[in-house]
């Protein structure tokens, strides 16, 4: 089950290598990837769930801009303010909410792209000490900008990894 639900791994700090740029430029791939990660689904097959009991291809396409939504405003209130609090949100909740139940999976796709083009400019004016700005989390605290991006750069490839992974085991 494991590695069904964590199929690139849990985010590991310690083992990633890649530069910021990198980073930076996964976040710039990804809404062309999952274009073509859901390209040519159905209907049922966007209903069926990733692994047992997770969430549908549809809800982790939708998930993707419910989340990094959140990133996008917690880079621009740390580069702003002073170690910002930022207020948590429950995906679990979000992802079940009954908004995107009926909206095309393209909608979330064309919002992503959207929101990386604002985030990836943002990033690429950014200088190296802006990346050591951040923001606190109320349970897990202080967290800097570049760890946050790599975080948002697994949580990329982690996601579009549920559904390449998918589609594999189905043959679809
Ligand atoms: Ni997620």
């Amino acid at each position: 089950m494991e590695n069904l639900r964590y199929p690139i791994g849990r985010f590991d700090l310690s083992r990633q290598k890649e530069s910021v740029d990198w980073h930076i430029w996964m976040l710039s791939e990804t809404p062309n990837r999952l274009r073509d990660a859901v390209s040519g689904l159905t209907p049922e097959q966007l209903n069926t769930p990733y692994r047992p009991g997770g969430w549908t291809v549809r809800q982790v396409v939708h998930h993707l801009p419910d989340s990094h939504l959140n990133g996008y405003l917690r880079f621009k209130l740390a580069l702003t303010e002073n170690r910002p609090t930022i207020q948590p949100y429950n995906q679990d909740r979000w992802a079940k909410l009954s908004d995107t139940a009926d909206i095309p999976v393209e909608v979330s796709v064309q919002f992503l792209d959207t929101l990386h083009q604002r985030w990836v400019g943002l990033l690429q004016t950014m200088r190296p000490e802006q990346f050591q700005k951040g923001y606190v989390h109320p349970d897990e605290g202080f967290l800097s900008l570049e760890k946050a991006l790599r975080h948002y750069s697994w949580h990329s490839r982690h996601h579009l990894a549920q559904i390449l992974t998918l589609r594999e085991r189905m043959n679809w």
